[in-house]
This record gives C-alpha cells, sequence and structure tokens, in this order.
C-alpha cells in the first residue's frame, strides 16, 4: 500500500469521527482519586485513559486494519516491519483532568514511518477538533486557519511546557524562560503539548518549546503546525522527522518569528 492508495481526507473525516465520541467521554468523566495510580514520578494514569485508548484502538483499527499502533497507554503493535502506525494519546492533559482544570484532549496522528500524514487534535471542552493532513492545510471545526503573521519576538506569545520529570537540562530550560519573559508579550504553560501545537497552527501562539516529550504528545501536532506555515524543528533548528518525532526536543513557530526565537533557545540550551 502508498501513500497515494490512501484517500487521506476521507480517512481524516473517519479518524475525526472516532475521536470526537471518545473527546465527550473525557468530558463526562469525574476522576475519584483513589482510581488514580502513580505510573511513574508526576505521571498519573487513571482508568480514564485506558478505557479511551481502548476505544480508539477499536475505532481507528476499523478505520485503517493494515496501521499499526504507538499509543501512550501501552496499546503497541510497532514492530519495526508496519509501515502505517496510529500514534496516540487518549488523554493529553491528564494531570489537568484529575485536577479538574478544563484544559485537555485527544491527539492522534497516523504516521508513515516517522512522518506525520494525519493529525487531529480534538479539545472537547471547547468543542474545537483541529485537524491536518499532509499537503491539505490545517482546518478547526472544518474551517481553514494559519500560524501567525507575526515577525517580531517582542509581539510573540509563547508556550512551553516545564520539565516535570527529566531535570537534566532545568537550568538552560529557566535561561530560555527568562529570555522569553524579558523578550516577549508573556509566556503560557497550558499543560497539554498536543494544544499547545495545535495553538500555534491557529496563531494563538507563535512560539512552543519542551523537551523530553513523548511521540505521542506531538505527531499531531507537529503536522498541524507544518500544514498551518509554521516551522517544526530540534533546538539545533533540525528537522530530521525520526529526531522530531522521538519528542527529545521540540521547537514550533509561526516563520516571521523563527530565528529570533531560535536564538533565543539555541543560546540558553547552548
Ligand atoms: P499527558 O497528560 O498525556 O501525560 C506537557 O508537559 C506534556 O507532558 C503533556 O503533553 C502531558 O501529557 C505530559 N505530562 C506528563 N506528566 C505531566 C505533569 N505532571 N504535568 C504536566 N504535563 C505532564
Ligand atoms: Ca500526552
Amino acid at each position: 500500500m502508498t501513500l497515494k492508495d490512501l484517500s487521506l481526507t476521507a480517512l481524516t473525516e473517519a479518524a475525526e469521527g472516532v475521536i470526537r465520541p471518545v473527546g465527550a467521554f473525557l468530558l463526562e468523566q469525574k476522576v475519584a482519586q483513589d482510581q488514580v495510580e502513580t505510573k511513574s514520578l508526576n505521571s498519573l494514569v487513571s482508568h480514564v485513559d485506558k478505557e479511551a485508548e481502548a476505544r480508539l484502538v477499536k475505532g481507528l483499527s476499523a478505520v485503517l486494519p493494515e496501521a499499526g499502533f504507538l499509543a501512550e497507554e501501552g496499546t503497541g503493535s510497532g514492530d519495526g516491519h508496519v509501515r502505517f502506525r496510529w500514534v496516540v494519546d487518549p488523554l493529553d492533559g491528564t494531570t489537568n483532568l484529575i485536577h479538574g482544570l478544563p484544559v485537555f484532549c485527544v491527539s492522534v496522528a497516523l504516521v508513515d514511518g516517522d512522518d506525520p500524514v494525519i493529525g487531529v487534535v480534538y479539545d472537547p471542552t471547547r468543542d474545537e477538533c483541529f485537524t491536518a493532513f499532509k499537503g491539505g492545510g490545517t482546518r478547526l471545526n472544518g474551517q481553514p486557519v494559519q500560524c501567525s503573521g507575526r515577525v517580531q519576538l517582542s509581539d510573540a506569545l509563547v508556550a512551553t511546557g516545564v520539565p516535570h520529570w527529566d531535570f537534566t537540562r532545568m537550568e538552560d530550560y529557566l535561561a530560555a524562560l527568562t529570555a522569553f519573559a524579558k523578550g516577549t508579550r508573556g509566556l503560557r504553560r497550558m499543560g497539554s503539548a498536543a494544544i499547545d501545537l495545535a495553538y500555534v497552527a491557529c496563531g494563538r501562539f507563535d512560539i512552543f518549546f519542551e523537551y523530553s516529550l513523548q511521540p505521542w504528545d506531538i505527531a499531531a501536532g507537529l503536522l498541524l503546525v507544518q500544514e498551518s506555515g509554521g516551522i517544526t524543528c530540534d533546538f539545533g533548528g533540525e528537522s530530521e522527522p525520526q529526531a522530531l518525532l522521538s519528542g527529545r526536543e521540540t521547537f514550533a513557530a509561526a516563520p516571521g518569528i523563527l530565528d529570533e526565537g531560535l536564538s533565543v533557545i539555541r543560546n540558553a540550551f547552548g
């Protein structure tokens, strides 16, 4: 099967049809504290994540039976031989949901090797569904959106994720925060990398940066940014697909802000 054989428009619509009801399911949940187990340091997982993932895997398997999975709660037939995989975060923003903070989403990408070809990020709290397929632009609830046209760092709103488990680059990270705090309109921390990237894609944020993310946090969002006219790269400015999808370093920006933003990151992270 080649990419040409797939109708990306139809697949994206079918994926959205699977994802929206799972988002509605997330919205209904009240997570009792005794249902929360500690997965590892600062990583909380509840029955909600697992149930949402099971529903996504069932629905997406029917949409494209040939595709494998790489999913946050462990679903994976990623044996390396499968060309297409669904990269799934059933609940991005788990900590927010557990604390009653209404900022969370479902994030699903279809990747061809390491290259996202479909991306869907659905925020049920605002009923906002961001979709993109390769070559087709980015949409929000069906309407085309673009990344911001801002050209000066001093006008930029910058999103980031504060390190919560990998503190090895904390000093560099704080240096970047300091520079952005002084040189931009402001900093925001949503607690969902998928939403951060979706917001870069529709122009609400001009820059997003974070290190040590996971593929399922960013796979869909990377494509949303790319298809909206934005730039995605690592902290050195490289955009090699495998390195990007790993989540080791994620930088996304509107094109007019890229150079100034990246030079802040380069200075801070050496
Ligand atoms: P998750 O909700 O699916 O775990 C942002 O920093 C990213 O890190 C989010 O996409 C979030 O994905 C993940 N994350 C894991 N633990 C976190 C925490 N304690 N606080 C914030 N984000 C966390
Ligand atoms: Ca996540």
